[in-house]
């Protein structure tokens, strides 16, 4: 299985803090760290794998450009029957990644995990919000189910988007370490960092208690059945993470992506 990796630079719809764009390059750093390696969990290596780096994406393009851009850089990707892993950017990326996936996997399921259901139908009069990614993917019907883990700030209104779209939600006070997620169609995995707890990852701009342990999502990864046939990593802001443990984290999470994405065929 071949796949590809693609950095989006692109932060320009964070509601909080910028620096997120400064991520693909910190994690392609973090992956090349000398304090670990490159052996994956499942015995694969990643240096191994059938990958190819696609670098950044200009970092100069904003608003419809850059949607248009990203659609197209990772529907080639796609066309060439490979896997893409993302590096994010905010979760604004994943609405553009989405309308390219779309187009191949008519019947793909998403499993997103965050501290935020970013189902807003606007955030400050932004419909291209971070906060708002997966209420154009749910409106444009872009996907058959989305299934979110680690929420832990819903609002009035975020539980109303639920009910409208059909959200499948385990809230983080709910999660259960033996929850089993069971998918029957290919799966798309989008990560938000801020889902792990920010005792694990601190480099977010919204860093919210309570979350994930870097265990229990890369139990979540390695064990949920279904596909993975594509990924992003978004929200990891370097700027924020002056010990670059965050950074670790999101290559950890690189690393056992792409191990995973390699063992299962469709
Ligand atoms: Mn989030």
């Amino acid at each position: 299985m071949k796949l590809s990796l693609l950095g989006i630079p692109w932060d320009e719809n964070s509601s909080h803090r910028r620096g997120s764009a400064a991520a693909p390059e910190a994690i392609r750093v973090a992956l090349k760290a000398p304090s670990s390696n490159l052996s994956c969990e499942n015995g694969l290596e990643f240096d191994e794998l059938d990958l190819r780096d696609c670098g950044d994406l200009p970092a100069d393009l904003s608003g419809e450009v850059m949607v248009k851009r990203i659609e197209e850089a990772v529907g080639a990707e796609l066309d060439q029957q490979r896997r893409v892993i993302s590096l994010g950017g905010d979760h604004a990326v994943t609405y553009p990644i989405l309308r390219a996936f779309a187009r191949r996997y008519p019947d793909l399921s998403i499993l997103h995990l965050d501290a935020h259901s970013d189902l807003y139908d606007n955030f400050e009069g932004n419909r291209l919000s971070h906060a708002s990614p997966f209420a154009r993917i749910m409106e444009e019907g872009l996907v058959k189910r989305l299934v979110q883990v680690g929420i832990r700030t819903m609002t009035r209104h975020l539980r109303e988007q639920v009910e409208r779209f059909g959200v499948e939600v385990f809230e983080m006070k709910d999660w259960r370490d033996d929850q089993y997620l069971d998918f029957d169609s290919p799966v798309y995995l989008s990560v938000d960092l801020d889902g792990i707890d920010p005792a694990f990852a601190p480099g977010v701009a919204h860093p919210e208690p309570g979350g994930l342990s870097t265990r229990q999502a890369l139990s979540l990864i390695q064990q949920s059945n279904g596909t993975i046939v594509g990924a992003d990593i978004v929200e990891y802001n370097p700027s924020l993470d002056p010990t670059g443990i965050t950074g670790m984290v999101a290559a950890k999470l690189v690393k056992e992506i792409a191990s995973r994405m390699v063992t299962t065929d469709m």
